[in-house]
């Protein structure tokens, strides 16, 4: 039998997928954003061979105190926090779940267009908070989602997921941009891929669907807000970092944008002094794009079967390319 190695789990995965690690390899479970468990976790890490995490970032100082590590596996599609340089350098394998979490954080971003367009988080207050006391005035009324041009920064997986509820289900124009250029599966003449200046003058909505990367982080900026249709809205699914928050909230009190929905942040958990969270035309969520059991269970699946894999010197599933 292949001998059994050393892992370090810092993500909470299901007691079933714990078990799948335990069955074959020692595993030490410790959080390190989790004071009490921050020296467990230091003293595991010069001997872990195998690494199941998530947001936390592996940066290179965390990597050179890894010795013995052969493979992170990511409890995530997003891989902004990981060191890749240090990574591709020692040869270490990085796992992640694309793939699994498509479906739902597509379903998530569309939650928020509705949730912006039709004012549902405002007006679901104005009833618990029992301010309906006559019909709906023009001053709640929203705006329609179908028919609209929906615009999608980033045509992968998510992006394509998402123009399909557009297209085939809101009878929406969608344009997009991004590296790829091949029409997605379903979307046949649905979808146009044109340049990031002609969506932004073009979108009622514009979505962002495309990764973290030293390229793109800060591409939705001053003067790309103020490209975007006049009363427009955005929506970002992706990672905060891609827009500079400061001109988005300038952007919103100069009534250029119409409204904004964030289910990611520059800084996360959002902190309560920014002004991000409590602003009247900003649906925010706590990163909840993946965050259903059913797809949170199949990613973490996905992430521990990636790990055994690569433990066992087989090619994992769901290799992340670090070229
Ligand atoms: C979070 C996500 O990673 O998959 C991603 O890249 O943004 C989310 O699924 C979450 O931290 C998963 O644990």
């Amino acid at each position: 039998t292949a001998p059994r190695k050393k892992v370090l789990v810092f993500r909470e995965l299901p007691p079933d997928q714990l078990e799948r690690i335990r069955a074959v390899h020692d595993v030490t479970v410790a959080n390190p954003r989790k004071p009490e468990q921050l020296s467990r976790f230091d003293e595991a890490l010069p001997s872990a061979h195998g690494l199941i995490g998530s947001s936390y970032p592996v940066d290179a100082d965390l990597l050179a105190r890894a010795a013995s590590l052969e493979v992170i596996s990511s409890v995530s599609v997003g891989v902004d926090n990981y060191a890749l340089p240090a990574l591709r350098e020692r040869g270490i394998l990085l796992c992640h779940t694309p793939g699994v979490l498509t479906e739902t954080t597509a379903d998530t971003i569309f939650a928020l267009i509705m949730a912006t367009s039709r004012r549902l988080v405002e007006l679901a207050l104005h009833v618990r908070e029992g301010r309906w006391d006559r019909n709906i005035g023009e001053d709640l009324y929203g705006w329609d989602v179908h028919g609209k041009t929906l615009g999608i920064i980033g045509f992968g997986r998510i992006g394509q997921a998402v123009a399909r509820r557009a297209a085939l289900g809101f009878n929406m124009r969608v344009l997009y941009s991004g590296r790829r250029d091949a029409e997605a599966p379903g979307l046949e003449g649905k979808a146009t891929r044109v340049t990031m200046e002609a969506l932004l003058a073009g979108s009622d909505i514009v979505v962002l669907t495309l990764p973290l990367t030293e390229d793109t982080r800060g591409l939705i900026g001053r003067s790309e807000l103020q490209a975007m249709k006049p009363g427009a809205i955005l929506v970002n699914g992706a990672r905060g970092a891609i827009v500079q928050e400061d001109a988005l909230l300038d952007a919103l009190n100069a009534g250029q944008l119409r409204a904004a929905g964030l289910d990611v942040f520059a800084s996360e958990p959002l902190p309560l002094a920014s002004p991000l969270r409590l602003h009247p035309r900003i649906t925010a969520l706590p990163h909840i794009g993946s965050a259903t059991h059913e797809t949170r269970h199949g990613m973490a699946e996905l992430a521990t079967t990636n790990l055994l894999q690569a433990l066992a010197g087989e090619r994992p599933t769901a290799l992340y390319p670090l070229g």
